[in-house]
């Protein structure tokens, strides 16, 4: 059943005011339990203009649940995607506060460049592979604005699939220049190792999940766009992390990309 007219706009109001104060707030499904998928996706867009109107550009998407263990713990079988806005992006070496997160987490991820628009339903990996001018190590810090970090899955959607901030390492290569689809990967903490894994966790291979969000944005007549940032979802699970931790990620071939969170005082 579709939520109604004006509901929509409370929701976006409900979640938009979440993540500006940095607050965690009760899941939607528990005052809407009949939220549909599509209600959830309409509203995730009224949050994205909701930010355009506050100066945010949109400036590409993010998969999740890309990883058939993340389905299988949300027992779902399709991955999701969101919206990357320009003010999500943070750099390397500016440290992150930590007082602009309720509880953040960092993942691994592989960031895809475009260089062509592609819409269609029946994208393969070869098309986006096609379009992509680089990939880039890249870490996503989801920050889901739910109670201890727990929704549905119309409520992730809703919340533009738990986004936050990323990061970009400054090693761009072509993908014709690696084998994107058996990249290894290692996370640490602080010097000490918390993750590792391997590209072809996300959906078998990172292009593929890329291809699965075009195809799926395709059923409603859009696409990605020349210039696009696309992080292709996470390699491993996420970690916590803290003030004064630093995180590095190192992909093999690909280089690494790191953050530090300034001190709490
Ligand atoms: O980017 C992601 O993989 C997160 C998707 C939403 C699920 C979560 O917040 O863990
Ligand atoms: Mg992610």
């Amino acid at each position: 059943m579709a939520i109604t007219k004006g509901v929509d706009l409370e929701i976006v109001e409900y979640l938009y005011s979440a993540e500006k104060e940095c607050r965690e707030v009760v899941k939607v499904t528990d005052r809407y339990p009949e939220l549909s998928f599509d209600d959830a996706y309409l509203i995730q867009e009224k949050l994205i203009e909701r930010r355009e109107k506050e100066g945010a550009r949109k400036i590409g998407l993010k998969l999740g649940l890309t990883s058939k263990a993340k389905q299988q713990m949300m027992g779902v079988h399709e991955a999701i995607y969101g919206y990357l806005t320009d003010d999500m992006l943070a750099l390397e070496w500016e440290p992150l506060d930590f007082t602009d997160f309720i509880h953040p987490k960092a993942e691994p991820e592989i960031a895809f460049l475009i260089e062509e628009d592609l819409e269609g339903t029946n994208v393969t990996a070869e098309d986006v592979l096609r379009v992509t001018k680089f990939v880039a190590p890249a870490i996503e810090i989801i920050d889901s604005r739910y109670l201890n970090f727990k929704f549905t899955l119309a409520d992730v959607i809703a919340d533009n699939c738990s986004s936050s901030k990323f990061l970009i390492g400054s090693k761009w290569m072509s993908p014709k220049d690696l084998d994107l689809g058996q990249l290894g990967m290692v996370m640490s903490k602080n010097g000490e190792v918390f993750q590792t894994g391997s590209s072809a966790a996300v959906l078998g291979h990172p292009a593929a999940s890329v291809a699965w969000a075009v195809n799926k944005l395709g059923e409603v007549g859009k696409g990605i766009k020349k210039g696009d940032v696309i992080l292709s979802g996470a390699v491993s699970e996420a970690i916590s992390f803290e003030p004064n931790d630093t995180i590095l990620v190192q992909f093999a071939e690909l280089g690494s990309v790191t953050f530090s969170c300034k001190s709490s005082t």
